[in-house]
């Protein structure tokens, strides 16, 4: 089966197609781990990079994020009996005190478009759960998101809280959100900081290898 119709259709967001064209894929033979690389994250590359060249925009990405979920949930059974692991796990959440979630969600749907497990947290999330959620999934990057400058502090909290845990070493912490800078990101001692939702999947793969 050409897996080039469900880049395109995954690209123009077409939710339904996306599902319909996976399951006429799986049911062809074709191995989970094809249509997963060829198909869902071939597609999701051309949104990030065209989100990067400034040539799609927010609400196209979410769309093709959507259409990508759609084919996942029917992909994901099949890749867990195929016994394909995800190459490493992201841990996401919005900082304690910041209710923000759109830009968070995208980094976290595009992440999972690279091919990566993806746990979200949510938003409102105390350091604690975020290390919690680290060590019960195993994380290779805690993620977190803040809009307001009022709760970008919290980020240092976060990572003081991984290191008190002695995960420090362990996981990698990539930071962003409109208020956020690299420059803040050296200050509190993150390991990356990510302007956009492709800049975080290109950090994201810079950390799982
Ligand atoms: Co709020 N809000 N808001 N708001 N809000 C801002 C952030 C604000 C700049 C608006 C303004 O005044 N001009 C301002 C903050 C000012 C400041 O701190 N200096 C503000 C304020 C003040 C507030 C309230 C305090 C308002 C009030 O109640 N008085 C309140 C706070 C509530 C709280 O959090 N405790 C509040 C509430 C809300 C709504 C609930 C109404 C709503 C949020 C809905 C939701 O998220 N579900 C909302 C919205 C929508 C906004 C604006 C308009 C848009 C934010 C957004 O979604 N942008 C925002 C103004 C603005 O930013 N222009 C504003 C689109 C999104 C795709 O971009 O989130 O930047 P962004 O994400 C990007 C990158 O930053 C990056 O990738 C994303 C995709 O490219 N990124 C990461 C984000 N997270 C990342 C994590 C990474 C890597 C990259 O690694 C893990």
């Amino acid at each position: 089966m050409d897996l080039n119709e469900m880049m395109q259709v995954l690209y123009r967001g077409d939710a339904a197609r996306v599902a319909e064209l996976t399951r006429q894929a799986l049911d062809s033979g074709m191995a989970p781990q094809d249509v997963l690389e060829q198909g869902l994250i071939g597609g999701m590359d051309r949104v990030g990079k065209d989100f990067k060249d400034g040539t799609l925009f927010v609400p196209e990405v979410l769309l093709a994020a959507r259409a990508m979920k759609a084919g996942m949930e029917l992909l994901r059974p099949a890749l867990a009996k195929s016994g394909v692991a995800p190459r490493g796990t992201l841990v996401i959440g919005t900082v304690k005190g910041d209710l923000h979630d759109i830009g968070k969600n995208l980094v976290g749907m595009m992440v999972e478009g690279a091919g990566y497990a993806v746990v979200d947290l949510g938003v409102d999330v105390a350091p604690e759960r975020f290390v919690q959620a680290a060590k019960e999934h195993n994380a290779g990057v805690v993620g977190l998101s803040a809009l307001l400058t009022t709760t970008m502090a919290n980020m240092k909290a976060v990572i003081d809280a991984l290191g008190a845990a002695g995960l420090r070493d362990k996981v990698k912490v990539m930071i962003g959100g409109a208020p956020v800078t690299q420059r803040f990101a050296d200050d509190i001692g993150a390991d990356a900081f990510a302007a956009n939702a492709s800049l975080a999947v290109e950090a994201a793969r810079t950390f799982f290898g």
